[in-house]
């Protein structure tokens, strides 16, 4: 019999049968669950990539969250409010799966507002034209796409089932995003011109949300080998390139990357490289918003916390009045 495929299912509740279970569980492809035992290491990644997410999609919704106030319809108003309202959910979601392994939401949002724990450094950019919100929402979204579809098989329960539907929504926003552009490509010269202006702006950044390349990514093996990544991040910045480069001629604008060329040999397209310093430099404090994003949400936080104490006061008062035993 091979010992290395045995179903250990019948774990008597050691370490190594533990173990066991938990690699036998990976190697099915089945789902790691909540109750379910896991190593140490996996549960830290976990809740170390799942916060990020969730912290990303919270800071994200302050980019294009600048325009509600000035978008040019009541149409383009109303996208805008439910697209941003998504991401809220969308952080929300997020938090809950981080709160299954254990993790305080209130410690995570500490966290982040400390600069203790990263979020995504594609929202540390500025949206000065409302073209930055079509572009954000075709290329952001659809980086998002590219990353997160994966994730919808993650190894974790919690975590791709959230995925599923994040997903769902993305697409409606890389939709809408698209569609806003091709409304202003058909404009004037002067919307025209400010397509191109953000798509030069954002196509770089855009590249990096996929992290940094494979021979300098430390977490990336691990999180393969336990199924919670499926691809790596070259192979998915690849995926999104190919997936791009024909909507932009579709849409008719040029990518700022003159090694962008189709490879006849790979069947996939060449392109150059991102600036890996500005990465860091983005992902250490020091991008172009990085201060001002933190602001806002250190402010928000404090300002929603008399929504806490209500919650939390009337949460304490129903339970005080709830039959003994009764389930809620
Ligand atoms: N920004 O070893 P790796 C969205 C960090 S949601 C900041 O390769 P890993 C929706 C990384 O955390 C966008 N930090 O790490 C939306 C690690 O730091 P640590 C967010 C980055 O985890 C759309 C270190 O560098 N999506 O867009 C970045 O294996 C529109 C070494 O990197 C997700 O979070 C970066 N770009 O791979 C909302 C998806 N890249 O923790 C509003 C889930 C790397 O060791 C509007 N996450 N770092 O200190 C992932 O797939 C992965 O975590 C990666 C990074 C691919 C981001």
């Amino acid at each position: 019999m091979d010992t290395a495929h045995a179903d250990p299912t019948a774990a008597d509740g050691t370490t190594e049968d533990l173990q066991a279970h938990f690699e036998h569980t990976i190697r099915r492809d089945q789902r790691i669950e909540p109750r379910d035992w896991m190593p140490d290491g996996y549960r830290k990644t976990l809740i170390r990539q799942i916060a990020q997410h969730a912290h990303s999609e919270i800071i994200g919704m302050q980019p294009e969250g600048e325009w509600i106030t000035r978008a040019p319809s009541l149409r383009r108003k109303a996208i805008l409010f439910a697209k941003v309202q998504d991401e809220a959910g969308h952080g929300l979601y997020l938090y809950s799966a981080a709160e299954t392994l254990g993790a305080d939401r209130a410690d995570l949002t500490n966290r982040l507002i400390e600069g203790r724990q990263k979020y995504s450094s594609i929202f540390n950019y500025p949206t000065p034209t409302f073209a930055d919100v079509g572009v954000i929402g075709w290329f952001v979204d659809g980086a998002a796409i590219c990353n997160q579809v994966p994730l919808c098989r993650s190894s974790y329960g919690p975590y791709a089932r959230a995925m599923v539907r994040i997903c769902k929504e993305e697409s409606f926003h890389q939709r809408q995003g698209y569609e806003l552009l091709m409304t202003m490509m058909r404009g004037t010269d002067a919307q025209r011109a400010m397509v191109q202006d953000a798509v030069d702006r954002w196509w770089w950044p855009s590249l990096m949300m996929f992290g940094p390349p494979d021979d300098n990514s430390p977490n990336s093996a691990a999180s393969m080998a336990w199924k919670i990544k499926r691809h790596s991040n070259d192979e998915l910045r690849q995926r999104f390139v190919d997936m791009t480069v024909p909507q932009a001629q579709k849409l008719g604008v040029t990518l700022p990357d003159p090694e962008l060329r189709w490879n006849e040999e790979r069947g996939r397209h060449d392109f150059g490289t991102p600036d890996w310093s500005e990465l860091q430099r983005v992902i250490s404090g020091n991008g172009p918003c990085n201060t001002q994003r933190l602001e806002r949400r250190a402010a928000a936080h404090e300002e929603g916390a008399w929504v806490r104490q209500a919650a939390a006061a009337h949460a304490a008062k129903r339970a005080a009045h709830e039959p003994k035993g009764a389930v809620a």
